[in-house]
């Protein structure tokens, strides 16, 4: 009796472990824990632990710290990982339609960088998947506005400034307005601007906390000009090797991501420009000239998009005019 009571525990134990079979994913991404972005991917990371009552274990690697922001993207195609975060227009050398999210002014609202992101998401999911790759989810970041040592009306004060740059459109709007370029990632901000590399940036109020720019700038010009999108994304064999549950419960946690990150996203704007000024930053909204001469520069950035980006791009710019 005995006997038989143990060969059933044991046959019972072998079942449940096989049922129970668990996947861990390690999940690289570019920015801090305190960053939105992160937090709302840690949300991610748990609604999917509990949809699977554990199988499908994310383990979210932030700031760089499994592989820098530059690799992520290979590595996930590579299968190094199985899914990660970047930077949307990081990409913008493969397909100038990673980086329609990070011209000046096209969509400088909410509204406009939804329609923006409803035309532009078949042509994003289609550029991945050639890689075997699945787009899960993209957040914005809350509008690019100016991290300034002084206060600027004129552009021309702006000529020969160092500034600190994070892909291709801001290094390409630096030299637009006759400054000084260096591209840096968003950890390296203080120590950019401590080393004398970089006296000013344009960036989101969100990583002017988190970069606590009150330190080392003294005036935020808000001129929120565009939002640039992270996205996350999936290496489509490993998303298919899950089973049918496990990959349901992936797709309908990223689609509450996406959601709940542009509420997030839209909820720190006014709070991080809050915070900047409680930590001592002087608040002004553009003078008249600055705003026209970064206008003039978003029309020249969109004129060289729309060369590069041909008559898909062309495509994707009617249906976005046309929401
Ligand atoms: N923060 C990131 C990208 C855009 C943003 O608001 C950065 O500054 O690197």
């Amino acid at each position: 009796m005995t006997f038989r009571v143990t060969l059933t525990g044991a046959a019972l134990a072998v079942a449940a472990s096989s049922s129970l079979a668990q996947t861990a994913w390690d999940m690289p991404t570019p920015y801090g824990d305190a960053v939105f972005h992160t937090q709302n991917i840690m949300a991610f990371a748990d609604e999917v632990r509990t949809a699977t009552d554990g199988t499908l274990d994310i383990t979210v690697h932030s700031a760089g710290s499994l592989f820098a922001h530059g690799q992520i993207k290979d590595s996930v195609r590579r299968g190094l990982a199985p899914i990660g975060e970047i930077l949307m227009s990081q990409l913008v050398n493969e397909n100038p339609v990673f980086g329609i999210d990070s011209i000046p002014f096209l969509a400088a609202s909410y509204e406009e960088a939804a329609a923006l992101w409803d035309a532009s998401r078949m042509a994003v999911t289609e550029a991945l998947e050639a890689q075997g790759l699945t787009l899960l989810f993209a957040v914005p970041w809350p509008g690019q506005s100016l991290f300034l040592r002084e206060e600027v009306t004129d552009p021309a004060q702006l000529q020969g400034v160092t500034f600190r740059a994070y892909n291709n459109a801001t290094e390409r709007m630096a030299q637009l307005l006759g400054m000084i370029p260096t591209q840096v990632e968003a950890g390296d901000i203080p120590t950019a601007f401590s080393t004398g590399r970089v006296a000013s940036m344009i960036t989101s109020p969100s990583t002017g906390v988190s970069s606590q720019a009150w330190d080392y700038t003294s005036h935020y010009i808000d001129v929120q000009a565009w939002l640039p999108k992270n996205m996350v994304f999936v290496n489509s064999s490993a998303l298919t090797a899950l089973s049918e549950s496990e990959r349901d419960a992936v797709l309908a946690a990223a689609e509450a991501a996406e959601a709940r990150g542009w509420e997030m996203s839209r909820a720190e704007t006014d709070t991080q420009i809050e915070a900047l000024e409680a930590a001592g930053m002087t608040v002004m909204l553009p003078s008249d000239a600055l705003s026209a001469g970064l206008s003039e520069i978003g029309e020249i950035m969109a004129a060289e998009w729309m060369a590069e980006a041909g008559d898909s791009g062309a495509a994707i710019l009617d249906a976005f005019r046309a929401e």
